[in-house]
């Protein structure tokens, strides 16, 4: 047992950038397995409404949002040094623009459209109307449609990002991307949503993109899972804990409530009056942004929200990015401070 639990399901890209840096890092961890579709009563039981996956736990304290969670973990000691430590200022900046490029592009999206209609989800009412609801669709949008209407221009998209690595970075022979000893932060920010697409049995279009036309980038993910295997190996299994368990567990854990402070020298602080202790909903502005957390304001900062929970059976702290992340007074608390 250590008192790191990831939220998660098998196969999902997001969380996959956690596990390679678990792994990487040599830090134990255990899991809580979530279905694939809503509704999740292991979150709800701890005041969670947020609908994404991953999310990890350190004692008390829930990290949203896998760029979060990297960066808390990058404070954790592990059986390896932080990234941080270790890299140049160039390293660190390729780092975060090749962050910039699988997040905040429309890259995943495009690795969506090409793999789902290749897969059984595509057939499965169930998952098409949960996706439907999480990328905000309502009544008269077909998600299959949506998924279809942009697949050539993904296939395109796509292709061309495997021929960037291919002409530039990979250009040269280096065997990773930020020319490391060993898989390093820029590996795990590209590999993940290229990875899962060349791994879904039947989903890559090879007429457009396949290891003859881009030799260079399949060798470099075929390494890079081999040595994601072998630092597995080492680490041992994690453990799966049922909700009822990680409750148990996060009610007694203890939190660094010292360290919470509301920058009241914040523009969002300032044009809202946000004040500590308020009840508040937290939400991603991305997808997902029907499902907002409700809590008790309790930190702010240019990096960080966090929010302490009172809706479910376990009160806990919930940490967000203040990227693509929205919160505000409840409606009702807005017109009761008035
Ligand atoms: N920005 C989020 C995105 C997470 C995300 O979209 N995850 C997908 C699964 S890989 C998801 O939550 N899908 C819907 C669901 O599982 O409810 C992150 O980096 O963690």
């Amino acid at each position: 047992m250590t008192d790191i639990i990831l939220f998660h399901y098998p196969r999902p890209p997001f969380s996959a950038r956690v596990l390679y840096y678990l792994a990487f890092r040599g830090i134990p961890y255990d899991q809580c397995i979530q279905p694939q579709i809503l509704p999740r009563p292991d979150l709800a039981r701890l005041g969670i409404r947020y609908r994404r996956i991953p999310l990890l736990s350190i004692s008390r304290d829930v990290y949203l949002d896998s760029p979060l969670i990297l960066r808390t973990l990058e404070r954790i000691e592990g059986a390896k040094p932080p990234f941080a430590a270790t890299s140049t200022p160039e390293q660190r900046a390729l780092e975060q623009l090749l962050a910039k490029l699988t997040l905040e592009t429309g890259l995943f999206r495009n690795i969506v459209q090409i793999l789902l209609p290749n897969t059984p989800l595509m057939h499965n009412e169930a998952f098409m109307k949960d996706r439907l609801d999480m990328i905000g669709g309502g009544p008269g949008m077909d998600f299959a449609d949506f998924v279809l209407a942009g697949r050539p221009g993904a296939i395109l998209e796509v292709k061309n990002t495997f021929e960037f690595l291919e002409t530039t970075l990979l250009a040269d022979g280096r065997q990773w991307l930020a020319k490391t000893e060993a898989p390093g932060l820029a590996d795990i920010e590209m590999v993940w949503p290229l990875h899962w697409l060349i791994s879904v049995p039947g989903a890559l279009p090879e007429e457009h993109i396949s290891s003859h036309l881009f030799p260079k980038v399949f060798a470099w993910i075929d390494r890079f899972q081999k040595a994601f295997g072998e630092a597995q190996k080492a680490l041992r299994a994690p453990e799966t804990l049922s909700g009822e368990r990680v409750a148990e567990l996060l009610e007694g854990a203890a939190a660094e409530e010292s360290k919470d402070v509301v920058d009241a020298s914040d523009p969002l602080v300032q044009a809202s009056g946000l004040l500590k202790g308020q009840v508040v909903q937290l939400w991603p502005t991305d997808s997902g942004a029907r499902h907002k957390t409700v809590g008790r304001l309790l930190g702010l900062t240019d990096k960080e929200i966090t929010i302490e929970t009172f809706e479910g059976d376990v009160s806990v702290r919930v940490h967000a990015p203040r990227r693509a992340f929205q919160v505000a007074a409840l409606p009702s608390e807005k017109a009761h401070l008035s």
